[in-house]
Protein backbone atom coordinates (compact mmCIF):
# COMPACT_ATOMS: atom_id res chain seq x y z
CA UNK A 1 0.00 0.00 0.00
CA UNK A 2 1.31 3.33 -0.85
CA UNK A 3 1.47 6.33 1.70
CA UNK A 4 0.88 9.94 0.64
CA UNK A 5 -0.45 12.56 2.60
CA UNK A 6 -1.56 14.83 -0.09
CA UNK A 7 -1.92 12.37 -3.32
CA UNK A 8 -3.45 14.92 -5.60
CA UNK A 9 -0.62 17.14 -5.50
CA UNK A 10 2.18 13.85 -4.91
CA UNK A 11 1.42 11.90 -7.60
CA UNK A 12 0.22 14.47 -9.68
CA UNK A 13 1.65 13.71 -13.35
CA UNK A 14 4.26 15.87 -14.56
CA UNK A 15 2.80 18.12 -17.18
CA UNK A 16 0.34 18.88 -14.88
CA UNK A 17 2.94 19.46 -11.90
CA UNK A 18 5.12 21.99 -13.95
CA UNK A 19 1.98 23.72 -15.15
CA UNK A 20 1.08 24.61 -11.67
CA UNK A 21 4.89 25.67 -11.00
CA UNK A 22 4.63 27.99 -14.30
CA UNK A 23 1.24 29.36 -13.29
CA UNK A 24 2.74 30.13 -9.16
CA UNK A 25 6.04 31.31 -10.64
CA UNK A 26 4.89 34.01 -12.55
CA UNK A 27 2.64 35.41 -9.56
CA UNK A 28 5.33 35.05 -7.28
CA UNK A 29 7.75 37.14 -9.43
CA UNK A 30 5.42 39.60 -9.87
CA UNK A 31 4.55 39.57 -5.95
CA UNK A 32 8.69 39.99 -5.43
CA UNK A 33 8.42 42.36 -8.01
CA UNK A 34 6.10 44.99 -6.31
CA UNK A 35 6.56 43.78 -2.65
CA UNK A 36 10.52 43.62 -2.28
CA UNK A 37 13.13 46.59 -3.13
CA UNK A 38 16.09 43.75 -3.61
CA UNK A 39 14.29 41.99 -6.39
CA UNK A 40 12.91 44.91 -7.83
CA UNK A 41 16.28 46.77 -7.89
CA UNK A 42 17.94 43.07 -9.32
CA UNK A 43 15.61 42.66 -12.14
CA UNK A 44 15.74 45.88 -13.10
CA UNK A 45 19.78 46.12 -13.60
CA UNK A 46 19.17 43.03 -15.34
CA UNK A 47 16.37 44.60 -17.37
CA UNK A 48 13.75 41.89 -16.41
CA UNK A 49 10.47 42.64 -15.67
CA UNK A 50 7.77 40.28 -14.46
CA UNK A 51 6.03 39.66 -17.96
CA UNK A 52 9.49 38.04 -18.97
CA UNK A 53 8.63 35.28 -16.64
CA UNK A 54 5.95 33.41 -18.53
CA UNK A 55 6.72 30.21 -16.83
CA UNK A 56 9.54 27.54 -15.75
CA UNK A 57 11.40 27.97 -18.93
CA UNK A 58 12.06 31.08 -18.04
CA UNK A 59 13.48 30.75 -14.72
CA UNK A 60 17.00 31.42 -15.71
CA UNK A 61 16.74 34.75 -16.55
CA UNK A 62 16.21 35.68 -12.88
CA UNK A 63 19.12 36.66 -10.40
CA UNK A 64 20.23 34.44 -8.12
CA UNK A 65 20.78 35.32 -4.57
CA UNK A 66 23.34 33.58 -2.18
CA UNK A 67 23.88 33.78 1.52
CA UNK A 68 25.92 37.31 1.66
CA UNK A 69 22.67 38.53 0.00
CA UNK A 70 21.00 37.38 2.87
CA UNK A 71 23.36 38.97 5.35
CA UNK A 72 23.27 42.25 3.41
CA UNK A 73 19.40 42.42 3.62
CA UNK A 74 19.38 41.26 7.46
CA UNK A 75 17.08 41.15 9.08
CA UNK A 76 13.87 42.80 7.35
CA UNK A 77 15.46 43.58 3.54
CA UNK A 78 13.84 40.24 2.47
CA UNK A 79 10.17 40.56 3.68
CA UNK A 80 7.57 40.19 1.37
CA UNK A 81 4.89 41.22 3.86
CA UNK A 82 4.73 43.64 6.41
CA UNK A 83 6.04 42.81 9.40
CA UNK A 84 2.95 42.58 11.35
CA UNK A 85 1.60 39.60 9.15
CA UNK A 86 4.45 37.52 10.20
CA UNK A 87 3.82 35.44 13.23
CA UNK A 88 7.46 33.29 13.50
CA UNK A 89 10.99 33.47 12.81
CA UNK A 90 13.41 30.72 12.46
CA UNK A 91 16.93 30.72 12.35
CA UNK A 92 20.58 29.24 11.31
CA UNK A 93 22.66 28.37 13.88
CA UNK A 94 25.21 30.99 12.55
CA UNK A 95 28.36 28.92 13.07
CA UNK A 96 30.04 30.35 9.94
CA UNK A 97 29.22 33.56 11.61
CA UNK A 98 26.08 34.24 9.31
CA UNK A 99 23.50 33.93 11.26
CA UNK A 100 20.32 34.01 8.97
CA UNK A 101 16.64 34.84 10.26
CA UNK A 102 13.66 33.42 8.02
CA UNK A 103 10.21 34.97 8.60
CA UNK A 104 7.06 33.06 8.21
CA UNK A 105 2.84 34.28 7.80
CA UNK A 106 0.75 31.55 9.01
CA UNK A 107 0.08 30.46 5.88
CA UNK A 108 3.72 30.02 5.17
CA UNK A 109 3.79 27.85 8.62
CA UNK A 110 1.07 25.89 6.92
CA UNK A 111 2.88 24.71 3.78
CA UNK A 112 6.07 23.91 5.64
CA UNK A 113 4.40 22.01 8.31
CA UNK A 114 2.28 20.14 5.60
CA UNK A 115 5.63 19.15 3.74
CA UNK A 116 6.87 17.82 7.38
CA UNK A 117 3.59 16.01 7.52
CA UNK A 118 4.16 14.35 3.77
CA UNK A 119 7.41 13.58 5.37
CA UNK A 120 6.01 11.44 8.03
CA UNK A 121 3.35 9.67 6.18
CA UNK A 122 5.89 8.81 3.36
CA UNK A 123 8.13 7.24 5.89
CA UNK A 124 4.99 5.06 6.89
CA UNK A 125 3.56 7.85 9.76
CA UNK A 126 -0.07 7.31 10.51
CA UNK A 127 -2.34 8.80 13.72
CA UNK A 128 -1.76 5.52 15.60
CA UNK A 129 2.10 6.35 15.47
CA UNK A 130 3.99 8.25 18.21
CA UNK A 131 5.91 10.30 16.89
CA UNK A 132 9.36 10.91 18.92
CA UNK A 133 10.97 14.60 18.04
CA UNK A 134 14.50 15.11 19.21
CA UNK A 135 15.45 17.15 16.78
CA UNK A 136 16.56 20.68 18.74
CA UNK A 137 13.27 23.27 19.25
CA UNK A 138 13.94 26.73 19.33
CA UNK A 139 15.57 28.86 16.64
CA UNK A 140 16.84 25.96 14.86
CA UNK A 141 13.71 24.51 12.39
CA UNK A 142 14.40 20.59 13.45
CA UNK A 143 11.76 20.61 16.24
CA UNK A 144 9.50 22.94 15.30
CA UNK A 145 9.01 21.32 11.92
CA UNK A 146 8.79 17.80 12.31
CA UNK A 147 6.52 18.29 15.88
CA UNK A 148 4.11 20.69 13.29
CA UNK A 149 4.16 18.14 10.50
CA UNK A 150 3.36 15.03 13.14
CA UNK A 151 0.17 17.23 14.31
CA UNK A 152 -1.17 17.67 10.98
CA UNK A 153 -0.81 13.64 10.59
CA UNK A 154 -2.48 12.94 13.74
CA UNK A 155 0.73 11.32 15.82
CA UNK A 156 0.98 11.29 19.33
CA UNK A 157 3.74 13.81 19.42
CA UNK A 158 6.24 13.39 21.69
CA UNK A 159 8.25 17.28 21.52
CA UNK A 160 11.74 15.87 23.26
CA UNK A 161 13.89 18.31 21.78
CA UNK A 162 17.62 17.07 21.99
CA UNK A 163 20.08 15.68 24.49
CA UNK A 164 19.53 14.31 27.71
CA UNK A 165 19.56 10.35 26.31
CA UNK A 166 18.44 8.83 29.52
CA UNK A 167 14.94 10.54 29.51
CA UNK A 168 14.79 9.92 25.67
CA UNK A 169 14.87 6.41 26.20
CA UNK A 170 12.86 6.64 29.34
CA UNK A 171 10.18 7.84 26.95
CA UNK A 172 10.68 6.18 24.10
CA UNK A 173 10.03 2.68 25.99
CA UNK A 174 7.52 4.01 28.16
CA UNK A 175 5.40 5.61 25.61
CA UNK A 176 6.24 3.49 22.76
CA UNK A 177 7.27 6.24 20.81
CA UNK A 178 7.70 4.40 16.97
CA UNK A 179 8.82 6.66 14.25
CA UNK A 180 11.89 8.84 15.45
CA UNK A 181 12.83 12.08 13.88
CA UNK A 182 16.43 13.30 14.75
CA UNK A 183 19.86 13.99 13.39
CA UNK A 184 21.93 10.65 12.01
CA UNK A 185 24.59 11.18 14.42
CA UNK A 186 22.07 11.62 17.36
CA UNK A 187 20.33 8.38 15.95
CA UNK A 188 23.43 6.55 15.39
CA UNK A 189 24.16 7.41 19.67
CA UNK A 190 20.38 6.82 20.71
CA UNK A 191 21.09 3.24 18.86
CA UNK A 192 24.25 2.44 20.96
CA UNK A 193 22.76 3.62 24.16
CA UNK A 194 19.51 0.94 23.45
CA UNK A 195 22.22 -1.56 22.60
CA UNK A 196 24.08 -0.84 25.72
CA UNK A 197 21.22 -1.25 27.98
CA UNK A 198 19.78 -3.85 26.69
CA UNK A 199 16.80 -2.04 25.74
CA UNK A 200 16.48 -3.14 22.32
CA UNK A 201 13.30 -5.87 23.00
CA UNK A 202 11.46 -3.11 24.73
CA UNK A 203 11.51 -0.80 21.72
CA UNK A 204 8.68 -0.08 19.58
CA UNK A 205 10.35 2.18 16.73
CA UNK A 206 10.00 0.87 13.47
CA UNK A 207 11.09 4.39 11.39
CA UNK A 208 13.34 6.88 11.84
CA UNK A 209 13.41 10.73 9.99
CA UNK A 210 16.73 11.35 9.83
CA UNK A 211 18.35 14.65 8.31
CA UNK A 212 19.75 18.01 9.09
CA UNK A 213 23.31 17.15 8.19
CA UNK A 214 25.07 14.26 5.64
CA UNK A 215 25.34 10.75 6.26
CA UNK A 216 26.32 8.13 4.34
CA UNK A 217 24.60 4.49 2.90
CA UNK A 218 26.79 2.91 5.11
CA UNK A 219 25.83 5.13 8.34
CA UNK A 220 22.18 4.05 7.31
CA UNK A 221 22.38 0.34 7.02
CA UNK A 222 24.30 0.48 11.01
CA UNK A 223 21.28 2.62 12.21
CA UNK A 224 18.81 0.26 10.84
CA UNK A 225 20.57 -2.55 12.19
CA UNK A 226 20.90 -1.23 15.57
CA UNK A 227 17.61 0.09 16.02
CA UNK A 228 15.77 -2.27 14.11
CA UNK A 229 13.93 0.42 11.99
CA UNK A 230 13.62 1.96 8.02
CA UNK A 231 15.61 5.03 8.09
CA UNK A 232 14.56 7.63 5.97
CA UNK A 233 16.36 10.88 5.02
CA UNK A 234 14.84 14.58 5.29
CA UNK A 235 16.47 17.45 3.33
CA UNK A 236 15.71 21.20 3.98
CA UNK A 237 17.41 24.17 5.15
CA UNK A 238 16.17 27.17 7.15
CA UNK A 239 16.46 30.14 4.10
CA UNK A 240 14.04 27.74 1.76
CA UNK A 241 11.56 27.16 5.38
CA UNK A 242 12.98 24.20 7.01
CA UNK A 243 12.66 20.30 7.24
CA UNK A 244 10.36 18.68 4.56
CA UNK A 245 12.17 20.50 1.13
CA UNK A 246 12.29 16.89 0.14
CA UNK A 247 11.99 13.63 2.39
CA UNK A 248 12.80 9.66 0.71
CA UNK A 249 9.49 7.82 0.15
CA UNK A 250 9.83 3.97 1.03
CA UNK A 251 12.22 3.21 -1.65
CA UNK A 252 14.98 5.12 0.07
CA UNK A 253 16.17 5.98 -3.14
CA UNK A 254 16.55 9.94 -3.03
CA UNK A 255 14.34 13.13 -1.80
CA UNK A 256 11.54 13.46 -3.70
CA UNK A 257 11.35 17.78 -3.47
CA UNK A 258 8.23 18.98 -2.93
CA UNK A 259 7.85 21.23 -6.60
CA UNK A 260 4.27 22.61 -5.47
CA UNK A 261 6.43 24.66 -3.09
CA UNK A 262 10.18 24.72 -4.68
CA UNK A 263 11.49 24.91 -8.06
CA UNK A 264 15.17 22.87 -8.24
CA UNK A 265 17.65 23.87 -10.43
CA UNK A 266 21.50 22.41 -10.46
CA UNK A 267 24.14 24.82 -11.60
CA UNK A 268 27.87 24.72 -11.94
CA UNK A 269 28.70 26.38 -9.42
CA UNK A 270 31.82 28.25 -10.91
CA UNK A 271 29.46 29.52 -13.62
CA UNK A 272 26.16 29.57 -13.23
CA UNK A 273 25.24 27.71 -16.14
CA UNK A 274 22.00 25.18 -15.41
CA UNK A 275 23.05 21.41 -15.42
CA UNK A 276 21.14 19.12 -17.53
CA UNK A 277 19.16 16.71 -15.29
CA UNK A 278 21.75 14.03 -13.63
CA UNK A 279 24.82 15.63 -13.60
CA UNK A 280 26.13 17.15 -9.89
CA UNK A 281 26.29 21.00 -9.08
CA UNK A 282 25.04 23.13 -6.46
CA UNK A 283 21.15 23.02 -6.18
CA UNK A 284 19.53 26.33 -6.01
CA UNK A 285 16.12 26.62 -4.79
CA UNK A 286 12.64 29.17 -6.01
CA UNK A 287 10.40 29.29 -3.42
CA UNK A 288 6.81 29.55 -5.64
CA UNK A 289 4.28 29.86 -2.43
CA UNK A 290 5.73 31.33 0.90
CA UNK A 291 5.00 34.93 1.32
CA UNK A 292 6.80 36.49 4.46
CA UNK A 293 10.42 35.36 3.33
CA UNK A 294 10.13 34.45 -0.58
CA UNK A 295 13.47 33.42 -1.77
CA UNK A 296 14.14 33.43 -5.62
CA UNK A 297 17.20 30.86 -7.27
CA UNK A 298 18.74 30.69 -3.84
CA UNK A 299 21.90 29.09 -4.24
CA UNK A 300 22.23 26.35 -1.35
CA UNK A 301 25.60 25.18 -1.73
CA UNK A 302 24.91 22.04 -1.63
CA UNK A 303 25.80 19.46 -4.42
CA UNK A 304 24.07 17.17 -5.17
CA UNK A 305 22.08 15.53 -8.48
CA UNK A 306 18.63 15.02 -9.76
CA UNK A 307 16.91 12.80 -11.39
CA UNK A 308 12.99 12.12 -12.99
CA UNK A 309 13.36 8.50 -13.42
CA UNK A 310 10.05 7.81 -12.59
CA UNK A 311 9.78 6.59 -8.55
CA UNK A 312 7.97 3.25 -8.05
CA UNK A 313 6.41 4.94 -5.62
CA UNK A 314 4.45 7.05 -7.48
CA UNK A 315 5.59 10.03 -6.45
CA UNK A 316 5.93 12.55 -9.87
CA UNK A 317 8.28 15.17 -7.70
CA UNK A 318 12.10 15.25 -8.73
CA UNK A 319 13.98 13.33 -6.62
CA UNK A 320 17.50 14.64 -5.02
CA UNK A 321 20.34 12.03 -4.36
CA UNK A 322 21.72 12.35 -1.13
CA UNK A 323 23.91 15.71 -0.89
CA UNK A 324 27.45 15.05 -0.85
CA UNK A 325 27.70 18.11 1.64
CA UNK A 326 28.07 21.68 1.45
CA UNK A 327 30.30 22.77 -1.08
CA UNK A 328 32.05 24.56 1.96
CA UNK A 329 31.96 21.24 4.01
CA UNK A 330 34.90 20.20 1.42
CA UNK A 331 38.45 20.74 2.28
CA UNK A 332 41.27 20.91 0.14
CA UNK A 333 43.94 18.94 1.70
CA UNK A 334 47.39 18.54 0.22
CA UNK A 335 45.93 19.76 -2.83
CA UNK A 336 42.94 17.03 -3.14
CA UNK A 337 39.58 17.72 -2.63
CA UNK A 338 38.27 15.62 0.63
CA UNK A 339 34.86 15.18 1.54
CA UNK A 340 34.04 13.76 5.21
CA UNK A 341 31.51 11.56 3.69
CA UNK A 342 34.37 9.96 2.20
CA UNK A 343 36.13 9.20 5.20
CA UNK A 344 33.04 8.15 6.66
CA UNK A 345 32.27 5.74 3.79
CA UNK A 346 36.05 4.09 3.86
CA UNK A 347 35.51 4.10 8.24
CA UNK A 348 32.18 2.21 8.03
CA UNK A 349 32.99 -0.01 5.57
CA UNK A 350 35.69 -1.65 7.79
CA UNK A 351 33.46 -1.96 10.98
CA UNK A 352 33.99 1.42 12.37
CA UNK A 353 30.80 3.17 13.87
CA UNK A 354 30.24 6.89 12.86
CA UNK A 355 32.20 7.80 15.96
CA UNK A 356 35.10 10.17 14.53
CA UNK A 357 36.92 13.49 13.83
CA UNK A 358 38.86 14.80 11.05
CA UNK A 359 41.33 17.21 11.95
CA UNK A 360 43.44 19.46 9.70
CA UNK A 361 46.39 21.32 10.35
CA UNK A 362 49.55 22.85 8.81
CA UNK A 363 53.19 22.39 9.86
CA UNK A 364 55.03 24.71 7.67
CA UNK A 365 54.03 24.79 4.80
CA UNK A 366 52.18 21.17 4.60
CA UNK A 367 48.87 20.35 5.38
CA UNK A 368 48.26 17.44 7.61
CA UNK A 369 45.21 15.58 8.36
CA UNK A 370 44.62 12.79 11.11
CA UNK A 371 41.18 10.95 11.09
CA UNK A 372 40.69 9.80 14.55
CA UNK A 373 37.96 6.86 14.72
CA UNK A 374 36.58 4.86 17.69
CA UNK A 375 37.05 1.34 17.93
CA UNK A 376 33.81 -0.80 18.67
CA UNK A 377 33.30 -2.27 21.96
CA UNK A 378 33.60 -5.48 20.12
CA UNK A 379 36.81 -4.53 18.53
CA UNK A 380 38.15 -3.17 21.83
CA UNK A 381 36.97 -6.63 23.51
CA UNK A 382 39.13 -8.69 20.32
CA UNK A 383 43.35 -8.37 21.70
CA UNK A 384 43.87 -11.28 18.54
CA UNK A 385 44.13 -7.68 15.82
CA UNK A 386 46.92 -5.27 17.35
CA UNK A 387 45.55 -1.35 16.92
CA UNK A 388 48.88 -0.79 14.16
CA UNK A 389 47.12 -3.20 11.73
CA UNK A 390 43.72 -1.71 11.94
CA UNK A 391 44.83 2.00 11.62
CA UNK A 392 47.10 0.40 8.64
CA UNK A 393 44.04 -1.01 6.70
CA UNK A 394 42.21 2.59 7.38
CA UNK A 395 45.22 4.24 5.95
CA UNK A 396 45.40 2.16 3.38
CA UNK A 397 42.02 2.64 2.36
CA UNK A 398 41.79 6.32 3.00
CA UNK A 399 44.76 6.16 0.54
CA UNK A 400 42.43 4.54 -2.22
CA UNK A 401 39.98 6.47 -1.86
CA UNK A 402 41.49 10.00 -1.64
CA UNK A 403 45.10 9.34 -3.05
CA UNK A 404 46.43 11.18 -0.25
CA UNK A 405 48.13 9.85 3.02
CA UNK A 406 45.84 10.34 6.44
CA UNK A 407 47.48 9.90 9.80
CA UNK A 408 45.12 7.36 11.55
CA UNK A 409 44.51 7.15 15.10
CA UNK A 410 42.38 4.25 16.37
CA UNK A 411 41.02 5.23 20.01
CA UNK A 412 39.33 4.05 22.80
CA UNK A 413 35.19 3.15 22.39
CA UNK A 414 33.60 6.72 23.49
CA UNK A 415 36.73 8.66 23.46
CA UNK A 416 35.36 11.12 21.16
CA UNK A 417 32.61 13.38 22.38
CA UNK A 418 28.64 12.52 21.02
CA UNK A 419 27.04 14.90 19.17
CA UNK A 420 23.11 15.53 20.65
CA UNK A 421 22.05 17.49 17.25
CA UNK A 422 24.37 18.01 14.12
CA UNK A 423 28.08 16.06 14.60
CA UNK A 424 30.75 18.08 14.38
CA UNK A 425 32.93 16.11 12.44
CA UNK A 426 35.78 18.13 11.29
CA UNK A 427 38.14 20.08 12.92
CA UNK A 428 39.86 22.68 10.83
CA UNK A 429 42.82 24.19 12.36
CA UNK A 430 44.26 25.95 9.76
CA UNK A 431 42.32 29.22 9.76
CA UNK A 432 43.96 29.88 12.62
CA UNK A 433 46.66 30.67 11.15
CA UNK A 434 45.55 33.02 7.98
O1 LIG B 1 19.20 21.49 8.94
C1 LIG B 1 16.86 21.80 8.41
C2 LIG B 1 16.59 20.38 8.71
C3 LIG B 1 16.21 20.02 9.98
C4 LIG B 1 16.69 19.41 7.71
C5 LIG B 1 15.91 18.69 10.25
C6 LIG B 1 16.38 18.10 7.98
C7 LIG B 1 16.00 17.73 9.25
P1 LIG B 1 19.83 24.39 8.51
O2 LIG B 1 20.28 24.33 9.92
O3 LIG B 1 19.53 25.71 7.91
O4 LIG B 1 18.49 23.58 8.33
O5 LIG B 1 20.91 23.62 7.65
C8 LIG B 1 20.67 23.40 6.29
O6 LIG B 1 21.96 21.35 6.36
O7 LIG B 1 21.90 23.33 3.41
C9 LIG B 1 22.50 21.07 4.10
O8 LIG B 1 23.84 21.49 3.93
C10 LIG B 1 22.37 20.36 5.43
N1 LIG B 1 21.34 19.31 5.36
C11 LIG B 1 20.06 19.37 5.74
N2 LIG B 1 19.46 18.17 5.54
C12 LIG B 1 20.38 17.36 4.99
C13 LIG B 1 20.39 16.00 4.53
C14 LIG B 1 18.30 22.24 8.61
N3 LIG B 1 19.33 15.20 4.62
C15 LIG B 1 21.81 22.62 5.70
N4 LIG B 1 21.54 15.53 4.00
C16 LIG B 1 21.59 22.26 4.26
C17 LIG B 1 22.63 16.30 3.89
C18 LIG B 1 21.58 18.10 4.85
N5 LIG B 1 22.70 17.56 4.31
Amino acid sequence: MKNYYQPEIEIMPLDQLQALQSERLKEQVKFVYENVKFYHDRMDELGVKPEDIQGIDDLHKLPFITKDDLRDQYPYGLLGVPLEECVRIQSTSGTTGRRVVAFYTQEDLDVWEECCARAIVAAGGTKEDVCHVCYGYGLFTGGPGLNGGSHKVGCLTLPMSSGNTERQLQFMTDLGSTILCCTPSYAANLGEAVNERGLRDQIKLKAGIFGAEPWTEEMRHNIEESLGIKAYDIYGLTEISGPGVSFECEEQAGMHIQEDHFIAEIIDPDTGEVLPEGEVGELVFTCITKKAFPLMRYRTRDLCRLTRKPCPCGRTHVRMMKPKGRSDDMMIVKGVNVWPSQIETVLLNQGYQANYQIVVDRVGNNDTIEVQVELTPEMAEDKSIPIEKRQKKIVSGLKSMLGITVDVKVVEPKAIARSEGKAVRVIDKRHLYQ
